[in-house]
């Protein structure tokens, strides 16, 4: 039988990523040519949509099967709206797999086999992750690991969900995942949808599943993390798994109240037997 990853589409959204994209996208042709690659560039300022159309008519098709397709939005629309639109783009067309990676070259492309070798192992959503053995993180400033590892052991305390680096953004979903999330509900609090998405697959009852990647923190281009969306996204999760628990205790509660209700009434009954009522 054929697997998942024959089928596979890698989606990467760029905004000024000029410099970094032919890289990326030459680096993953050689480390997995059959996967096809979807460029969503938002108009960037700096010709990036146009250097991917380049790239996309240059590339060689393989038995006449194109392989480099570019999405062109107009304006900035951030990078759920990018996914999203991939995503979509991706599923109508009938890919099995569909993947995030980000053009800046953090995503080494020579490590999306261990996340489709695991999808072939029977994932459903596997997390490229910094944060498991063996994962690691190169050129990052001490200030972000810490904002990155702090962050990430948070929202693992508040939620609950297993995962250890649940906000990183190298991934690889089969297309039920994406099929069966409400993608409409998500997104709604900043930076936070990838997030989302792992709690919610989780949450769906997927099988969620970590690899460790070694992410290297851009060399070109500037960065758009600043700290002040930190404390925002902390309070979001925060209520997040403050709802989740009052409603793992309400059921827990609820179970314990119809057990102590049957035993009510077995001792009630019991006790009748007894007194011969
Ligand atoms: N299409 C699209 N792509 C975006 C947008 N914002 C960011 N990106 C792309 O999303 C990916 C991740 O963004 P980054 O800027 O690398 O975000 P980051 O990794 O948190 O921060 P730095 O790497 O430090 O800049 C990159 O490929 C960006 O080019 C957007 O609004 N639209
Ligand atoms: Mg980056």
């Amino acid at each position: 039988m054929s697997q998942p990853s024959e089928s596979t589409l890698v989606i990467i959204p760029t905004f000024n990523e000029r410099e970094n994209l032919p890289g990326v996208i030459a680096r993953l042709r050689e480390s997995e040519p059959n996967v096809h690659v979807l460029v969503v560039d938002d108009s960037s300022p700096d010709g990036t949509g146009d250097v991917a159309d380049d790239i996309a008519a240059k590339d060689t098709a393989v038995n006449g099967v194109e392989r480099i397709f570019v999405m062109h939005r107009e304006g900035k629309g951030g990078l759920w709206g990018a996914y999203r639109a991939g995503f979509a783009w991706g599923l109508e067309r009938d890919y099995q797999v569909l993947c995030e990676m980000d053009a800046d070259g953090s995503h080494a492309p020579e490590q999306l086999r261990l996340l489709l070798a695991a999808i072939d192992e029977g994932a459903d959503l596997v997390i490229g992750s910094r944060y498991v053995p063996g994962g690691k993180t190169v050129n990052w400033p001490v200030s972000r690991q810490v904002l990155s590892r702090g962050g990430n052991i948070y929202i693992s305390m508040a939620l609950g969900a297993g995962v250890s680096d649940i906000t990183a953004g190298y991934r690889a979903y089969r297309r039920e995942v994406l099929e069966t999330l409400d993608l409409e509900s998500i997104g709604k609090a900043a930076y936070l949808f990838q997030t989302e998405l792992a709690w919610q697959s989780v949450q769906a009852g997927f099988d969620v599943r970590e690899v460790p990647i070694t992410f290297t923190e851009r060399e070109h281009g500037e960065s758009k993390m600043d700290g002040s969306f930190v404390k925002q996204s902390l309070v979001q999760v925060t209520k997040w798994g403050a709802v989740h628990r009052y409603t793992q205790v309400r059921d827990i509660a609820t179970e314990f109240g119809k057990l102590g209700a049957h035993e009510v009434k077995t001792r009630v009954r019991n006790t009748r037997k007894k007194f011969g009522k």
